[in-house]
């Protein structure tokens, strides 16, 4: 265990290196940014800028436009603009030169490589967000709500990673942490100057102050299983016989022809996926070869596949058509996915009779309580209906709604966890009336895990292990 300054200590030449990289993706956009940190920004860009002011010379915080040039031959490389911002109110905390380039994969990396030349190194992932740590910008819980912000791939999902990033986290979890430490001094006062005139901690204070925080602890707890469901969302196989109409839902789910349509029977043979936004659940749909047994190899393997892919996923759409009612084949996909989540969808209703769509419910009732969506690809029908089950299925039992922080994290909520063992552990030895002293012990452990959160008390293993899940450039 470390904490932080101890964590800064041990990062090698913690203020002497200056680090660079290509901070926007790959490929080619209007504008590529080459960001630069640490003691020599200024002077490493003032080594290939040219611009009608010195760097040295303009205000922080400001920008302007000049030319990258080579000095080995004094051949222009761009032309950009370039923002500096001296240290400490940056995003790391150190001197930052941010050169906006033409956003040219070759430029970008002519640019960076004279960076490099002239005396900063190539930064390694996180490396920006993990010196805004070291650097005391911002927690540990914040510098990951980065990479979630980052990686958020629906609205409610960006919303909760932005909250985090302001620290509404960090603020309950080192609320928390402070009240279990004024406990363990309370605690400690009074066995070891109990003649003194301080306010006497009494058994009882000490017992009720181990529930609220523990409660406390728990509400923030509710909020992770919504929270991760936002943030990773599941993944749902389309399966069904084929001619079912599986690649038709797929493609009005992602609002374009996706995956290829045909009345041929044995069409799709690839999984070919989808990720669409339901009801802020990013849900990633697998459309699959149709199961069936058949002579051909290659459609063997996909139905092989289809199976899998029904297995892994965590949701699974079966697909009728209402057109035929139900079929052996059916049976047997509907045999496929027993003891999954599941909900099965009559399609081509637009063309079949009302009374075989009542028999073919009837019929699904008797073989499970599974729900069903009455549909039709042709005009849209039950889009909405399969969306609302959808967002049913997956936060079965899971959501809570009155918990107004998503905790969206599995490493914050293992050592949330620890930390209500540990009270657990404390209420445990206080009830059976161990000498105070042992309950101060779970407290500490309590406080200790906490202080992982938000890296308080945390060590560099960890730190390195959450920076190493960051992208270059950030
Ligand atoms: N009338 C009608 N035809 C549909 C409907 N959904 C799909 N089809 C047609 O059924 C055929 C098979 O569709 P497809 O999506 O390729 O089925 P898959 O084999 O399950 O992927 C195509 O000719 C589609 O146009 C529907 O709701 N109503
Ligand atoms: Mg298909």
């Amino acid at each position: 265990m470390c904490d932080r300054t101890e964590a800064a200590a041990a990062v090698p030449g913690r203020n002497a290196e200056t680090i660079a990289a290509i901070s926007t993706p790959f490929g080619t956009g209007g504008i590529g940014i080459i960001r630069i940190s640490g003691p020599e920004a200024t002077s490493v860009a003032a080594r290939i800028f040219r611009g009608r002011k010195k760097i040295s010379e303009i205000k922080s915080h400001t920008v302007v436009h000049g030319r990258i040039i080579d000095p080995a031959d004094g051949h222009m490389v761009d032309d950009v603009l370039l923002i500096k911002m001296d240290a400490p109110n940056t995003f790391t905390g150190e001197d930052t030169i941010e050169i906006n380039c033409h956003g040219g994969i070759v430029v970008l990396n002519r640019v960076l490589s004279l960076v490099l030349r002239h005396g900063a190194r190539p930064a390694h992932a996180g490396e920006f967000t993990k010196r805004a740590f070291i650097n005391g910008r911002m927690d540990l819980a914040q510098a990951e709500a980065v990479i979630d912000l980052i990686n958020s791939k629906t609205d409610e999902g960006s919303r909760a990673a932005a909250a985090q990033l302001q620290g509404k986290l960090s603020e309950k979890i080192r609320n928390a942490r402070r009240r279990m430490i004024e406990l363990i001094a309370g605690i400690e006062a009074s066995i070891e100057y109990p003649e003194e005139d301080i306010e006497e901690i009494t058994g009882e204070m000490v017992h009720s102050g181990i529930n609220e925080i523990r409660e406390e602890l728990h509400r923030t707890l509710q909020g992770f299983a919504r929270g991760r469901l936002l943030r990773e969302g599941i993944t749902a196989a389309i399966i069904g016989k084929p001619n079912a109409g599986k690649s038709s839902l797929l493609n009005a789910l992602a609002g374009s022809s996706k995956a290829i349509v045909t009345d041929i029977p044995g069409t799709t043979r690839d999984i070919i996926e989808e990720y669409v936004n339901i009801k802020g659940i990013p849900v990633r749909f697998l459309d699959t070869a149709g199961i069936r047994i058949t002579d051909d190899p290659v459609e063997t393997i996909g139905v092989e596949k289809a199976r899998l892919a029904a297995a892994e996923a965590e949701l699974v759409i079966i697909v009728l058509d209402a057109q035929t009612g139900i079929t052996d084949e059916d049976r047997e996909v509907m045999e496929t996915s027993r003891d999954k989540k599941t909900i099965v969808m009559i399609n081509k209703t637009d063309i079949a009779d009302d009374q075989r769509i009542e028999t073919m419910k009837a019929h699904i009732r008797d073989s499970g309580e599974m729900p069903v969506v009455v549909a039709s690809m042709v005009d849209g029908t039950g889009m909405d209906d399969l969306a609302d089950k959808i967002e049913e299925l997956a936060a079965e039992g899971e959501i809570s709604s009155n918990s107004e922080i998503l905790l969206t994290n599995a490493r914050h909520r293992q050592l949330i966890e620890d930390a209500i063992m540990s009270l657990d552990s404390a209420e445990s030895a206080y009830t059976s009336g161990l000498p105070l002293d042992f309950v101060t012990i779970d407290i500490r452990d309590g406080a200790d895990a906490l202080g992982q959160i938000t890296g308080e008390s945390v060590s560099e293993d960890v730190i390195n292990e959450i920076f190493s899940q960051f992208c270059v450039g950030k």
